[in-house]
């Protein structure tokens, strides 16, 4: 046997695992004295392959893990995957972008909605309160016509004892503004008191306004101040369109009250 000198380097560098980054270097020395040293060579070569094997292992696990491996056949598979992947990922950014623009168009409609139901609640309580109003003069007895309720009594009382009735139930002495009203309240077929007073030389109804600024249906030649006492509105002749009589406020009349709902 010769004696050549056995020279080995093993050197395996930067192994690069799929993405690890991991690198592997094995290095087998230089072994001077053949002779002496075959059996420490062979141990030597057995532990690098005993290495070798276990970093091989080690790297199949890994590429097992990784879901690819290095065959071109393997890396085309790997490619689609991964244009498939982006393609998803594109669609999903643009479903993002959308649900976010439906989303804005969402809280928009919420806001319109909550103030359309704000709107609607105080519709439903400004109805709620004429729903109240009119069980209570329903409730009463009083004759609904044309927007209000009336109330035809059934005693004589004077003028101011005969508001009083009125507005001690939330109403007042019937204000007569056109010819449907008229006509409606001459139906009561008496001698009655409206809501209709002098003050100096103006007639002014009980809700402020003047009798100058609306229609009017004196009897003929009234009102005369009939023995200058005559301070208050009545429905005297019925049977006529022309009916009111002025007549002294403590005269004992029927009365009629109005209250408008
Ligand atoms: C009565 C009284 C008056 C009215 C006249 C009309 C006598 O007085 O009702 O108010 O004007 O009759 O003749
Ligand atoms: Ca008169």
């Amino acid at each position: 046997m010769t004696s050549p000198r056995w020279m080995i380097l093993v050197c395996f560098s930067l192994i690069s695992v799929f993405g690890t980054g991991e690198s592997l270097t094995i290095i087998v020395p230089e072994i001077s004295n053949e002779q002496n040293s075959l059996p420490a060579i062979i141990a030597q070569m057995s532990r690098a392959i005993a290495d070798l094997n276990a970093s091989h292992k080690k790297l199949l696990v890994q590429q097992s893990r990784s879901g690819c491996n290095c065959n071109p056949s393997s890396l085309q598979a790997c490619y689609s995957q991964r244009n498939l992947a982006n393609r998803r990922l594109s669609s999903c950014n643009s479903q993002v972008r959308s649900l976010g623009a439906q989303r804005s168009s969402l809280l928009r409609q919420v806001s319109g909605l909550r103030s359309q139901y704000a709107a609607v609640v105080k519709q439903r309580d400004v109805l709620q309160g004429q729903l109240n109003v009119f069980v209570r003069y329903q409730n009463y007895g009083w004759k609904y016509y044309r927007g209000s309720f009336y109330y035809f009594s059934t005693s004589k009382a004077n003028w101011q004892a005969s508001r009083n009735y009125c507005t001690a139930r939330g109403a007042d002495l019937v204000v007569i503004n056109d010819a449907f009203e008229n006509n409606f309240t001459r139906e009561v077929k008496r001698i009655a008191w409206i809501g209709l007073y002098r003050s100096g030389s103006n007639w002014r109804w009980v809700d402020g306004s003047y009798l100058s600024s609306r229609a009017s249906y004196w009897a003929p030649k009234e009102p005369n101040n009939s023995g200058n006492r005559e301070d208050r509105g009545e429905i005297w002749l019925y049977n006529n369109i022309e009916n009111w009589n002025d007549a002294p406020w403590a005269d004992a009349n029927y009365w009629i009250c109005e209250k408008k709902v």
